[in-house]
């Protein structure tokens, strides 16, 4: 159905979308490569929400020559007014001939429409080419769009042994800098990057891109169940970060949106803040993918919630023994059979760190 030219052309425009890896959230990264008689004759990317989406770029850039041309979108072009008009129409007005999308775009607002407007308009559309590249590169807009929550990622660094930290609280560092810089990409791509009180008020953490360049910062998270974050905390920047939190403390409450942060009381019925409900508050918020980075009570609460997709694991080269602190905190089991079973999706060295990417047995 697909030619080797085909994925060539789409492979280029995944490449583009690639480029907003970094910029384009709340919005998916999308790439498009117009091409006439075998020449590119425009490409586009989505760089920021609320500017041009990838379409127009290409569009602007091909001019008249994007008349009769084979149209490569990453995602099906949108049917809707949202912070920009339509790039379904201004695909059928510049006289596009045909378009080649990898994937359906999951908003509820086009799912399909975009498609249907090409085809109303007598334009040949296909879709699914290299479609599971481009979902991966879009896994958390897709996540909530499709299931109303984000796309959770645990960061963990640990040594050989799976020790995160001595008893003392010190882990500066276990594992290398090239290790600790490529966490930041993970930052980096991520909406919201999430810790809990533990590591709040044992490290001060500011939970910033840093090493790399980005134009945006992620959204602090901290899951504070009894409010307990000092008012000068370093992850505290005056940008809306977010406090989940259990306890109704009205003047800390005041006091924290008095340094700009927003606290939002999800409290469950054991009284701990209900994580599943902050998850879908995060959806709510337009937040794509979660980067946490926490102890091992927050971490093993997220995994027994069932809200852990990914496990980016560093293992350093080093021992640190057993009177030192855990990944994550489970439940004894008693039985095998209850095991958490995982599934390898990559594994690299990082320096002299190993990297494992770990998700449930359907990721
Ligand atoms: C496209 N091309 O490059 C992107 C699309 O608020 P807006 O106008 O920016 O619309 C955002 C929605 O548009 C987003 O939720 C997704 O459905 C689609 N994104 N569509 O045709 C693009 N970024
Ligand atoms: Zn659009």
């Amino acid at each position: 159905m697909f030619s080797p030219t085909d994925y060539r052309f789409m492979a280029q425009a995944l490449r583009l979308a690639e480029k907003g890896l970094y910029s384009t959230s709340p919005n998916p990264r999308v790439g498009c490569v117009l091409v006439r008689d075998g020449q590119v004759v425009g490409t586009g990317w989505h760089e920021r929400a609320g500017e041009a989406h990838a379409e127009i770029n290409a569009l602007a850039a091909a001019g008249p020559a994007a008349r009769g041309a084979l149209a490569y979108l990453t995602l099906e072009p949108c049917s809707h007014y949202g912070r920009t008009p339509p790039c379904a129409d201004a695909l059928v007005q510049a006289g596009v001939a045909k378009v080649i999308t990898a994937m359906q775009d999951p908003n509820p607002l086009v799912a399909g429409r975009g498609c249907a407007l090409l085809e109303e308009a007598g334009i040949e559309v296909k879709t699914g080419l290299m479609e599971a590249e481009a979902k991966a590169l879009n896994i958390g807009f897709v996540s909530r769009m499709t299931r109303g929550r984000p796309w959770v990622r645990v960061k963990i660094a640990a040594s050989l042994d799976g020790k995160t930290a001595l008893n003392n609280g010190s882990s500066q560092w276990i594992t290398s800098a090239a290790a600790r810089r490529d966490g930041h990409r993970w930052r980096a791509r991520s909406c919201a990057v999430m810790t809990g009180i533990g590591t709040v008020l044992a490290d001060d953490p500011q939970l910033t891109v840093r090493h790399i360049h980005t134009s945006r910062q992620p959204m602090p998270v901290v899951v504070d169940r009894g409010l307990d974050i000092p008012l000068d905390a370093g992850l505290l920047r005056g940008a809306g970060e977010l406090v989940f939190t259990a306890a109704a403390s009205e003047g800390k409450i005041v006091a924290l949106r008095d340094v700009g942060a927003h606290v939002i009381l999800l409290p469950d019925s054991a009284g701990n803040v209900d994580l599943a409900a902050m998850m879908r508050r995060l959806a709510d918020l337009e937040i794509n993918e979660v980067l946490v980075e926490a102890g091992s009570g927050l971490n093993g609460g997220l995994i027994q919630a069932d809200l852990v997709d990914e496990f980016v694991i560093y293992l350093a080269p080093c021992l640190i023994g057993n009177a030192a602190r855990d990944m994550l905190k489970l439940p004894e089991l008693s039985n095998l059979e209850d095991k958490r079973a995982l599934k390898i999706h990559n594994v690299r060295a990082v320096g002299q760190d190993i990297r494992i990417i770990a998700r449930g047995p359907d990721g």
